[in-house]
């Protein structure tokens, strides 16, 4: 077996490589190992969760594809999470919605869901010793009427929706008590229009109000803190969606919740990157839902994109880490779902270490020269350097696989486990 002192060897000569420009590897591989990204669960069951499988999330949220083998019960799911934690370097936390409660196959409406629902997934996460996130769900239930929840115009819709909002949080705290790693518990609702509506203004002030009722009770922010996700239009809300960016931040700013900026609701040439630092101006803390927008669809498994590398430079030349959770946010489920999880959450860390990769003071001392010709010549040099060395040793030293070994295991995985469900 050579392939451990060939990938030593390799990564050397990248060392060598890096450290002509002042790079040094092994603080960027030590950093890179501190990112703890939040997966989502629900790339993992194409956004069904548990109280009433067969339906489509709704909401504007389009799963597509019939790959075999999706996960059909907690059980499932958490195999599947592991499986693709162990093919992901670092320690990483689940993302996890509220309509993946564990009700028993007793129907529990979202407004009196508590902990009790969601302690399988507390044993679990303390037990692989990994951090939870939690989301509101505010789709895929009948209570959504007219593709409307917090800002519909009848009071007793919109009370039961806060109701689950105040659930969420206690279960939330719930969760940050339970594995001491505070719980970042995210809001978005699906409310819009499909054409043009002749009220912008009585659902944005109904949202106002029942976000403020959700909010209301005081929740010790150790174990939970509260954030809110704007979005610009989905499939069916194309016209108007009431929780708009604008209205988002203005709300963060005032009430101090955070702000999820999710990479896919924007305008299609409109990236995340650029806002990560004007929010953190004026919010102490921001989630990312990193995503990858296709055309209308927002939700495209995370690739090493322009858009990707832009965000994680962002966080780590900034200096933002301790201020941005990174979260991730799609659903494709037309390839293998674990498979899906591991693309998404390399591509994130290799977006993470080509930023720590990065010569930062000489692109910072150039653009203060104004000696714009060397920043520009210095990041397109960049992208040609030895990256993968780094990053298959940083493989290698966290005991994953380094390059194709595990999508092998992920071929294995679904050969022996994947394909015998139904
Ligand atoms: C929808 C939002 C939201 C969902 C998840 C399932 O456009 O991005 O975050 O994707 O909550
Ligand atoms: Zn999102």
């Amino acid at each position: 077996m050579t392939t451990h002192t060939e990938t030593n060897g390799m990564y050397q000569l990248a060392q060598e490589r890096y450290a002509v420009l002042g790079i040094d590897t092994e603080a960027a591989l030590q950093k890179l190992s501190t990112f703890s990204i939040s997966i989502h669960c629900w790339q993992g069951d194409d956004v069904g969760g548990f109280e009433n499988a067969a339906d489509a999330p709704g909401g504007g949220l389009a799963v597509t594809g019939n790959y075999p083998g999706k996960a059909r019960t907690p059980a499932e799911l958490r195999t599947d999470f592991e499986k693709a934690l162990s093919l992901i370097p670092g320690r990483h936390r689940m993302s996890l919605h509220a309509s993946y409660a564990e009700t028993c196959g007793r129907p529990v409406g979202r407004d009196e869901l508590g902990v009790e629902q969601f302690q399988g997934w507390i044993a679990w996460a303390k037990e692989i010793g990994i951090g939870v996130d939690f989301n509101q769900t505010y789709f895929g239930h009948p209570k959504v009427d007219r593709g409307m929840t917090l800002t519909h115009p009848d009071e007793g819709i919109r009370r039961y929706w806060i109701e689950h909002g105040i659930r969420c949080r206690e279960i939330g705290a719930a969760f940050g008590r339970a594995l001491g790693t505070t719980c970042v518990t995210n809001l978005w609702i699906p409310d819009g229009m499909k054409d043009t509506p002749a009220d912008r203004r009585a659902p944005r002030e109904r949202l106002i109000e029942s976000l403020d009722a959700i909010f209301a009770p005081a929740i010790d922010k150790r174990h939970n803190l509260d954030s809110v996700e704007p979005k610009l239009f989905g499939i069916g809300a194309e016209s108007y969606t009431a929780g708009s960016h604008e209205f988002y931040l203005g709300y963060a700013v005032s009430r101090g919740t955070l702000l999820t900026l999710d990479a896919g609701h924007y305008h299609p040439t409109e990236g995340i990157a650029d806002k990560i630092s004007s929010a953190l101006c004026f919010l102490p803390e921001i989630v990312l839902h990193v995503s990858r927008g296709v055309r209308w669809d927002s939700d495209h498994v995370v690739t090493l994109t322009d858009d990707l590398q832009a965000i994680a430079q962002e966080v780590v030349w900034g200096g933002y880490d301790n201020r941005v959770h990174i979260g991730l946010d799609y659903f494709d489920a037309s390839i293998n779902r674990v498979a899906a999880w591991v693309i998404g959450a390399r591509n994130m860390l290799k977006a993470l270490l080509l930023a720590l990769l990065a010569p930062v003071p000489a692109l910072r001392q150039a653009e203060l020269d104004g000696d714009y010709t060397t920043r520009l010549a210095l990041m397109e040099d960049m992208k040609v350097l030895p990256f993968g060395a780094v990053w298959d040793e940083h493989c290698r030293r966290m005991s994953v696989p380094a390059g194709q070994a595990w999508l092998d295991e992920v071929k294995r995985y679904e050969a022996d486990v994947l394909r015998a469900r139904g």
